[in-house]
């Protein structure tokens, strides 16, 4: 594949979470989908919210564009995640995408990372990367993803500036590669475990500059307890890695 060699005709598939994002959706899902040879697949927690509803109405309005999956496990971003990326890397796609539901994730992005998967085998859509920016989002909430990359890059020896985005466009070969089984982190420290595990295997890790806007309706999930597996996370990771830290990005 090569998105350089054909541009327009890379197809790709977005993974979208979402627990309570019934206001967001709705003006996320046609903003991703006007990008031809797009995809979705919504992977909905349980939301109380009727979000899980308002995808399904929204599967029906995009014929054969959405697949809605109604989770009915252990709640988790990262279990969620995980149970999506396997099955999206059998879907016949080029390319498969992560993303936020609650608009804090531009979709305008998308087509300039997807046309970089032709180059590296993950992008990044980086808060941090030269031209990068960050919108309505708390000063605390902010020092606080600063402080989150400096103590993940320290302890795993990644190179990316910005390891804990949610915003990535993945290779699907390369999705096929990660070892998902040993993939453990139930919430949002499976960003930091899977780039890990992508920069452990060889994979060479881009990033793009985008402007990262603070969400308006709805409320983070960013628990005490998501928070503590994710100061933990890093060390796992190290341990299973012991003298083979993670390679540098090329
Ligand atoms: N399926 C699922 N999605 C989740 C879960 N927790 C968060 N999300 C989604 O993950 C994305 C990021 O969560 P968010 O609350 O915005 O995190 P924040 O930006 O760090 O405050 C959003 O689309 C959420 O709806 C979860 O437990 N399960
Ligand atoms: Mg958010």
């Amino acid at each position: 594949m090569s998105a350089a060699d054909h541009p327009g005709s890379v197809t790709a598939l977005v993974i979208l979470p979402t627990l309570n994002e019934a206001k967001n959706l709705p003006l996320l899902v046609p903003r991703i989908l006007e990008h031809e040879g797009f995809r979705l697949m919504i992977v909905d927690d349980r939301s109380t919210d009727g979000t899980g509803d308002v995808a399904d109405a929204l599967a029906e309005q995009y014929p054969d564009r959405i697949e809605v999956m109604h989770r009915t496990g252990k709640r988790g971003l990262g279990l969620s995640y995980a149970e999506a990326f396997p099955k999206a890397a059998a879907a016949e796609v080029d390319v498969i995408c992560q993303m936020d539901a609650d608009l804090s994730h531009d979709p305008q992005y998308l087509p300039a990372m997807v046309a970089a998967t032709a180059e590296f085998d993950v992008v990044i859509g980086s808060r941090y990367a030269e031209g990068s920016g960050l919108e309505n989002f708390p000063g605390y909430r902010a020092a606080l993803s600063r402080g989150a990359n400096t103590y993940v890059r320290a302890i795993t020896g990644l190179r990316a500036k910005d390891c804990t985005s949610g915003y990535r466009c993945w290779r699907r070969s390369v999705v096929r590669q990660i070892r998902w089984e040993r993939v453990g982190a139930e919430g949002f420290a499976f960003l930091v475990e899977t780039l890990c595990e992508a920069a452990q295997a060889g994979c060479s890790i881009g990033e793009l500059p985008v402007l990262f806007v603070g969400r308006r309706h709805g409320a983070s999930k960013l628990t005490a307890r998501v928070f503590r597996e994710s100061l933990i996370v890093p060390w796992r990771v190290l341990m299973r890695f012991r003298r083979r830290p993670p390679q540098s990005p090329r």
